[in-house]
């Protein structure tokens, strides 16, 4: 499986507290995407509270924020000093990156906030996992129940503000569903929270595919063009301008369930 790695850089006011040993350091979180072009809609991004996560140093100096494995993987793709070889600077837990404020690549919002997912899976990707709610069921689904649950905010420490302010930004229009096709499936098929992981899973599946094959872009560089032909080309951009990398997975680790 061939991700794009999504570098979002997190702003310096935010390395104290546990995350204080990476201060001065040009340090980014690692979403694993296969949406590149929905890239401009992201609202916040994700991190599971209990996953374990590290921060790394890579080939150029950058730190990148990521799960050991992905770390691993990284090493045998010519994006560390040393091929295989990790250098991992710090490990903590994802709570110390809730209400993390990054600037993600080719976002429409400066500033955005990491926030809790309970669904994550620590055993694909990164671990750390954009959030695009106008094109992403589970997303917008997180998203809303944050927005609706103070108690679940309270939980995890997650300030208003981090959460509040932002609305789904639509990004890829789809002719059977509109401008932001996630709230609308999730919409008709009476999604109420992001625990309804088999309705999620059906909306998932009506948007993934028609994004692709039916998508035409409402910003960017490639507006009003079809996202089949242009997908490649915004992940080509953002690879150029250093906001991403290519990230390859074996098949088998995606299948395993040890991480
Ligand atoms: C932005 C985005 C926009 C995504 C969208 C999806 C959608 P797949 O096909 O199952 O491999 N993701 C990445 N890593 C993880 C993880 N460890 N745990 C949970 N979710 C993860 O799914 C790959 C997608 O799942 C990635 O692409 C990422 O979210 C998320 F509009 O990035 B995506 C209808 C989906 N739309």
């Amino acid at each position: 499986q061939e991700y794009v790695l999504v570098k979002m850089r997190v702003y310096d006011e935010c390395l104290v507290g546990e995350l204080s040993p990476l201060a001065g350091r040009d340090v980014f979180l690692a979403a694993a995407t296969l949406r590149p072009e929905t890239m401009y809609g992201q609202t916040n991004c994700w991190a599971l509270p209990d996953g374990d996560y590290g921060a790394f140093e890579m080939a150029n100096g950058d730190v990148m924020v990521m799960c050991d494995r992905a770390a691993r993987n990284l090493a045998f793709q010519e994006h560390t000093k040393e091929p295989g070889v990790v250098n991992k600077l710090l490990g903590f837990k994802g709570t110390a990156l809730i209400g993390c404020a990054v600037k993600s690549p080719l976002a429409v919002l400066e500033r955005i906030y990491c926030l809790p997912m309970m669904t994550i899976l620590m055993n694909k990707g990164t671990g750390v996992v954009t959030s695009v709610p106008s094109d992403s069921p589970m997303d917008f689904m997180a998203l809303s129940d944050l927005k609706a649950k103070p108690a679940l905010r309270e939980k995890f420490g997650v300030k208003d503000e981090w959460v509040m302010p932002f609305e789904v930004v639509p990004c890829v229009h789809i002719p059977e569903f509109g401008d932001a096709c996630a709230p609308i499936v999730c919409e008709q098929l009476k999604i109420k929270s992001q625990n309804e992981k088999v309705k999620l899973e059906e909306a998932k599946g009506k948007t993934y595919l028609k994004g692709f094959t039916d998508g035409i872009m409402l910003l960017g560089a490639h507006k009003g063009e079809p996202v089949k032909l242009v997908k490649q080309k915004i992940r080509d951009i953002m690879i150029a301008d250093g906001g991403a990398i290519v990230y390859s997975e074996p098949e088998k680790q995606v299948m395993s369930r040890s991480g």
